[in-house]
């Protein structure tokens, strides 16, 4: 990339030359930089923020984007959380537990249809927990045994056996999102959970051999300097993915009412992550806005199109739970014209494996004492 990027866009404001001139040599940015770049106005600042954070992609995997199949496997949750539609005692939440076969069948259609990973996601459900995990245990090493692609799993917080059990089974990451690293806010959100105690679990995970996704929701309160904290979170975390998702209101929660946010924000904040983390891998849910929101946020710097969920198998999405699945909208066939209008291209899966073993290697050369000093907040 050179410096082409900073010349194909003409960048009117200085302070904005001088943040993408640091990020480009590999500065971490400070919490005022970052608070800059999510305030940048609607407009020309924004597409040559756009265009900066694609060129930073383009450097780190050319014109590759990668696909990750979402099988909500089991909607039940003990857990309380205020944004969340499969809180516990949430009436309107279509709840299930997929019987072994249908996550089998999906998880080879999904394979088929190209996807680069599937991610098995469940709410924090003691079913499969209890007695030391082992329906967990079951399901992953079935899963495992049917496909070849990588495997993430978002099971929430579960223990340090259980986690070293899992990455056994041959999983290659765990993905678990803190929302936010402001303390009074997590409290809020995340009602009655342990914010140490979910930051731990990422660190064990880690130690156990996986890599890791971690995750800010948009507009639930947050301040740009709590998103700066978030953002150094990340890093000391060494996180391997990292994600915004914008808060969309459940019916049937206490945030049903809840503002909608501005839906620029989750795009300034996607760039913002590329230019902070230009060769990790950050995703463009399908879960926010269906796929009418994927344009944008590839656009925006994102590299992963994630939640790919394919009809007839009644699953779930999270947050748009129905929206684009029953009519075929959430596959591959219908991402990849939207990716090829872009001029980018979904990767070969020997990419994206290569991608992972690199992203492994840089880890597990490292002393693993490395991840026990991860901040902990
Ligand atoms: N139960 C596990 C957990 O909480 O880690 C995994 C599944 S959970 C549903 C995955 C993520 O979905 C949450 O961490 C949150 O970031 C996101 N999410 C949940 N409800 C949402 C909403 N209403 N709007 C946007 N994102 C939401
Ligand atoms: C997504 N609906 O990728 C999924 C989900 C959980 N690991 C991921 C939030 O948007
Ligand atoms: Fe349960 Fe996860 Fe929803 Fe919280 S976000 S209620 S833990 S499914």
């Amino acid at each position: 990339m050179g410096e082409s990027c900073l010349d194909s866009c003409d960048i009117s404001m200085k302070v904005f030359e001088s943040i993408f001139e640091r990020s480009l040599c590999g500065q971490p940015l400070n919490q005022s930089e970052v608070a800059a770049l999510l305030a940048t106005p609607p407009g020309k600042p924004l597409e040559d923020l756009f265009a900066v954070a694609r060129a930073f992609r383009e450097r780190s995997f050319g014109n590759h984007v990668f696909i990750y199949g979402f099988i909500y496997f089991s909607t039940y949750c003990q857990n309380y959380c205020n944004f969340c539609l499969y809180r516990q005692c949430n009436q309107s939440a279509p709840r299930y537990r997929k019987p072994i076969e249908d996550i089998l069948d999906v998880a080879k259609a999904l394979e088929d249809d190209g996807a680069h990973l599937l991610d098995l996601t469940m709410g924090e459900d003691r079913f499969y927990t209890q007695n030391d995990g082992e329906r967990l245990l079951d399901l992953v090493a079935r899963v495992r045994e049917a496909v070849a692609v990588p495997l993430m799993i978002s099971p929430g917080v579960i223990n340090a056996e259980l986690l070293r059990a899992t990455a056994e089974q041959g999983l290659d990451w765990y993905a678990c999102y803190q929302e936010t690293f402001n303390k009074r806010l997590f409290s809020r959100l995340r009602k009655g959970q342990d914010f140490h105690s979910r930051l731990k679990a990422k660190v064990q995970a880690m130690q156990a051999g996986f890599l890791l996704e971690e995750g800010l929701l948009v507009g639930v309160g947050e301040s740009s300097a709590d998103i700066g904290a978030a953002i150094e979170a990340m890093r000391n975390l060494q996180a391997s993915q990292v994600r915004a998702m914008t808060f969309r209101p459940q019916r049937g929660t206490p945030m049903a009412n809840w503002q909608a946010p501005d839906s620029l924000d989750e795009l300034r904040l996607i760039a913002t992550l590329r230019l902070c983390f230009p060769d990790k891998l950050i995703p463009a849910s399908l879960d926010v806005d269906g796929l009418d929101g994927l344009r944008a946020r590839l656009n925006a710097g994102a590299n992963v199109v994630t939640s790919v969920i394919p009809p007839r198998h009644g699953l779930a999405g999270v947050s748009r739970a129905r929206v684009d699945i029953e009519d075929s909208q959430r596959t591959v066939s219908s991402v990849t014209p939207v990716i090829k209008g872009l001029g980018l291209k979904i990767a070969p899966i020997l990419t994206y494996q290569q991608w992972i073993k690199k992203e492994k290697r840089r880890f597990f050369r490292q002393d693993q004492t490395d991840f026990r000093s991860a901040q902990l907040g």
